[in-house]
């Protein structure tokens, strides 16, 4: 138990490290080094991600060589799924590639060579060259919700501010879509995690700026 605590705390340590890293350290010649396996496949397949969407997942992370484990996505912050964009840099390029085209409900595991992963010199835990496998599993897929389309969507009062109340009724109509409603503290968990990572001024609003990290100047 003890050893597991302090595994989980590296990994947010290897989490936040990560949203760093360049979007555009593209290594496209190695996609197909990707290895991708389909563990579960729900016989709707739809929205399938892709770049810019909002994807609420766990990942896993486990070391190729000995099975052990890195990355505690579903015991780390009390196990709620995690919030990322796909395709911006915001996990490790081989994660990018092998979350693309998953549907909600989909499983996956995802073995990741070093370059796409912690490269030569790894980063603690993870040692040099290692080769990684992530189990994956997605519960939404939210279309462009960095875009100023989505936002105007979530900004029912127009005044370019995000509440609480306001995202929360739009990840309600999204959970719906997908015939998977949640309870309250599964939306207060994953807003807390929203305004944590996007309220940089912590006003309790997302602001335009705060919410388009692609910095279109639309508004
Ligand atoms: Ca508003
Ligand atoms: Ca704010």
């Amino acid at each position: 138990m003890m050893w597991k605590l302090i595994s989980c705390t590296l990994c947010l340590f290897v989490s936040s490290q990560l949203s760093s890293r360049s979007v555009w350290a593209a290594a496209d010649e190695l996609e197909d080094q990707v290895k991708i396996e389909v563990l579960f496949k729900p016989e709707e397949c739809n929205p399938k991600s892709k770049k810019g969407d909002l994807i609420n997942l766990h990942y896993d992370g486990f070391l190729a060589k000995d099975g052990s484990q890195f990355y505690c996505s579903r015991s780390d912050k009390a196990g709620h799924p995690q919030w990322f964009v796909l395709g911006v840099g915001q996990a490790i390029k081989g994660l990018d590639i092998g979350i693309t085209d998953m549907c909600p409900g989909e499983k996956r595991k995802i073995t990741v060579p070093p370059a796409l992963a912690f490269g030569e010199k790894g980063k603690d835990p993870v040692p040099p060259n290692a080769t990684v496998i992530f189990e994956v599993e997605v519960y939404s897929v939210s279309r462009g919700p960095r875009s100023i389309e989505a936002f105007k969507q979530m900004d029912l009062d127009k005044d370019n501010k995000l509440t609480k109340a306001e995202v929360k009724e739009y990840l309600k109509l999204d959970y719906e879509k997908t015939g998977k409603p949640r309870d309250e503290p599964f939306y207060e968990k994953i807003l807390t995690d929203i305004f944590y990572k996007s309220d940089h001024d912590k006003d309790g609003l997302i602001s335009v700026k705060e919410y388009n990290i692609y910095e279109h100047d639309e508004l």
